[in-house]
């Protein structure tokens, strides 16, 4: 098995060295969790190399060299590189996710190189895949991706996970491309966040945008699901926890700690980058000294600071901020064996790293908004039973799982300093046990356990959406149902209305039939050996209205009634509605504008299809809440069906009517469709051998399964053409002997 991981990046950065390309590997937290990754798979990695080149045998080289490790790169112009990376990627989708609306640009030439960039991806990926491979792209910049693929290869196996924030609905719908991105992303069969707030807005912006539906975490797209969920990346825990052991580890912690003598050691880590709420640390921390002298000449604050896109306008006019800050507060209160902030704008090898985390007292990890950040849990990895305190801003993903740490709203500068005195005077045992707790939670949470639960539930959901796509009545299984049709001596053809023969109107009264429909109904019923049942929850006298011509039979409102060679019949009594039970769903349809109640002589139909996503399903909730009690006393059903709400007696179903037919006539052909689940009652009632067809998602009860309502009257008509060799001979003998007598007619006449 293959596992292909596309990013914005190769994990390998290739460098022109006089006239060579040199290869230096950085293992990222993501490319070690996917190494530990167990099982059978022949890893791969596609992204960009690093470098810009324009030259096709300098472009050879470096594939060349990169293919020999099983990565593959993909070039980009300069010009690409800027608008795709620093452009769409860094100015305008990161700066949104992380709620930095006002520093958000929207360029049509960022756009295009953005859809551009992503195209390039794809057709690397296309010339590289099988149409069975595992393809798990990351992040943001690469949005697009999943969607440009399935259009490829219907059939692949598509994993997303986004390492930032997804923003709340409220922020997404205000990107011009939203339905673009998030259709992009609906591509995959798994797309999963740090967080379950990440998850939720996503799930919201989906719904909202796209009009689609989720079912908790799952949603049909076509004749797939995609499967949404949470899962909090962690660190490579053995690696920092072991690292004090290495040798010269522990020499870098030694000589760091003679550098700080006594001084209290708090330190922050992190790209430069205004989402990492660098400037509200620093007045955090000036705040601290201005409040409490007693500490001046006991406590350093080391920021280390690794430089980070500074093309970006932004972080250039950060970084001059940022010096600025510092400078006066070191300006303010440095002596001449003291300066109160150790800046360091560059990175430091990962002895050097592990070492500052080991030795320091506090670390302040204060994010504006942080997908996750790993640093705060390389920290508590680090730590062996020393002690030392994180102050963690509650923007920060780690921050649901990290609840030991002193938490902090990072836009209050007196919660910040609030924390750095709590930390500084925290008793060593409570530190301690503190650490403790996290460490637990750090040391399982960990990156190769985040890689392996991501590619378990990606297996899971790409697995169903396998079951569903064998499902789907392909050319094979249509020759096959329709030889059984024509040899078949006596056929019971069981239909549901809405949602299988009439598409969704918003009005339940606009899905009257079409004339194809008529048509088809009719041809179908003028066979002889045919049983049309018409099998719906609709009331009798609508179904009778629209359809009471045709030579069909009906069960309606879910099998209360039937009717048969031309007579209704009714299997219960009219229902005398309770005032109190009225009162519930009028006052639900008053609280959730655009839904309706239906009454119907024997069934109760809210209806909320119209309703906003989420405040329908919210009231749906509530409703059922509302009614079980009443409906319990008056012995009703409560049914939920697709956007509807229905209570009734219990004792007829879609089912019932089903069982009935059955005793009465012996059928060697039997079909039965619907899209509801109150359509499973009728596929469990007919025997196994018969044809269940289940139009939308693919039903556990059903047999087969048409993605779409549109695909039904063209799998009925292929039924009736069947027949139609027979019934066209028929056809043109009446009419040829009608015409004869005619003729006759008119000759007597005469
Ligand atoms: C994105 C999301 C999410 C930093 N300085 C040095 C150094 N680092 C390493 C740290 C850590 C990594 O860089 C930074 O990771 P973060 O998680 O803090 O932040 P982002 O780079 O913004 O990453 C973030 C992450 O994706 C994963 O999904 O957590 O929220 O923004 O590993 O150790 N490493 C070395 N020297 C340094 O000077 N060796």
């Amino acid at each position: 098995m293959k596992l292909y991981i596309i990013s914005n990046r190769l994990p390998v950065k290739a460098t022109a060295k006089e006239d060579t390309f040199i290869f230096s590997r950085s293992e990222g937290g993501v490319a070690t969790g996917l190494d530990s990754l167990q099982g059978d798979y022949e890893k791969h990695w596609v992204g960009w190399p690093g470098i810009c080149t324009d030259k096709e045998e300098e472009k050879q080289h470096i594939r060349r060299q990169l293919e020999e490790m099983n990565f593959h790169p993909v070039f980009l112009s300069d010009g690409q590189y800027r608008n795709y990376y620093e452009g769409y990627s860094n100015s305008t989708l990161w700066p949104l996710c992380h709620y930095f609306f006002a520093y958000t640009q929207y360029k049509k030439s960022f756009w295009q190189a953005y859809q551009e960039v992503n195209a390039l991806f794809c057709r690397e990926i296309c010339r590289l895949v099988g149409p069975n491979d595992w393809v798990w792209v990351q992040d943001y910049q690469l949005m697009l991706l999943p969607e440009m693929l399935r259009r490829e290869f219907p059939g692949l196996h598509i994993g997303y996970f986004h390492h930032i924030p997804f923003p709340s609905y409220e922020l997404f719908r205000i990107l011009p491309e939203r339905a673009e991105i998030l259709k992009g992303l609906l591509g995959a069969d798994f797309v999963a966040f740090h967080t379950h707030d990440y998850m939720r807005h996503f799930i919201s912006a989906a719904e909202r945008v796209l009009h689609v539906d989720f079912s908790l975490d799952e949603v049909r797209m076509g004749n797939r699901i995609v499967r949404v969920d949470a899962l909090p990346m962690g660190v490579n825990y053995e690696l920092y926890h072991n690292a004090p052991r290495q040798k010269n580890v522990w020499d870098a912690i030694e000589r760091t700690r003679s550098l700080y003598g006594k001084h209290k050691l708090i330190l922050s880590v992190d790209r430069l980058d205004y989402s990492k709420g660098i400037l509200h640390r620093l007045y955090g921390f000036a705040s601290f000294l201005e409040h409490h002298p007693e500490y001046h000449g006991k406590v350093t604050l080391t920021m280390v600071i690794v430089p980070s896109r500074d093309h970006v306008g932004s972080y250039a006019e950060l970084k001059t901020r940022i010096d600025e800050e510092i400078g006066s507060i070191n300006g303010r209160y440095s002596t001449m064996d003291w300066t109160p902030v150790c800046y360091l704008y560059h990175g430091f090898p990962f002895e050097e790293l592990a070492a500052m985390y080991f030795i320091a007292d506090i670390a302040l990890v204060t994010p504006l908004r942080d997908g996750m950040n790993l640093v705060a849990k390389e920290y508590i990895a680090v730590k062996q039973d020393n002690p030392g305190v994180l102050v963690l801003s509650e923007m920060a993903g780690a921050a649901v799982e990290l609840t030991d740490a002193l938490l902090v709203n990072p836009n209050d500068t007196e919660q910040i300093e609030n924390a750095i005195c709590r930390a500084l005077e925290m008793p060593v045992e409570e530190q301690k046990e503190r650490m403790h707790r996290m460490q637990a939670i750090v040391s399982v949470q960990t990156v190769n356990k985040w890689a392996a639960d991501f590619v378990n539930e990606w297996q899971e959901a790409a697995l169903k959406n396998k079951a569903m796509r064998l499902k789907k009545i392909s050319p094979q299984h249509m020759e096959e149902i329709k030889r059984r049709y024509l040899h078949a001596r006596k056929r019971l053809i069981l239909l549901d209305y809405d949602g299988t023969l009439a598409a969704f109107r918003k009005k339940p009264e606009d899905a009257s039939p079409t004339p194809q429909l008529l048509d088809t109904l009719q041809r179908l019923a003028a066979d002889p050996l045919n049983h049309v049942v018409i099998n719906s929850g609709r009331d009798h006298f609508t179904l009778e209205k629209w359809l009471g011509a045709l030579p069909v039979s009906f069960a309606a409102e879910h099998g209360a009634f039937y009717k048969e060679n031309g007579v209704w019949h009714k299997n219960i009594h009219t229902q005398e509605w309770s005032p109190g039970l009225l009162s519930i769903l009028r006052l639900f349809v008053n609280r959730t504008p655009r839904s309706h109640l239906e009454i119907k002589e024997t069934a109760l139909v809210w209806h909320y299809r119209e309703a906003d996503a989420w405040l329908g399903a919210l009231r749906a909730q509530q409703l059922v809440n509302a009614l079980i009690s009443i409906c319990l006393k008056q012995h009703l059903q409560i049914m939920q069906g697709n956007k509807v709400i229905e209570i009734k007696s219990p004792e007829y179903t879609k089912g019932s009517e089903v069982n009935r037919l059955l005793l009465t006539t012996r059928y060697d052909f039997i079909l039965a469709m619907g899209d509801d689940t109150t359509d499973d009652d009728m596929f469990k009632a007919v025997p196994p051998t018969a044809v269940t067809v289940k139009i939308g998602t693919a039903s556990e009860s059903a047999r087969y399964n048409l993605p779409a309502q549109t695909d039904t009257l063209p799998f009925l008509q292929q039924l009736a053409n069947g027949n139609s060799g027979k019934a066209s001979l028929k056809n043109s003998l009446k009419g040829q002997l009608s015409s004869a007598v005619d003729f006759f007619k008119r000759i007597i006449n005469q």
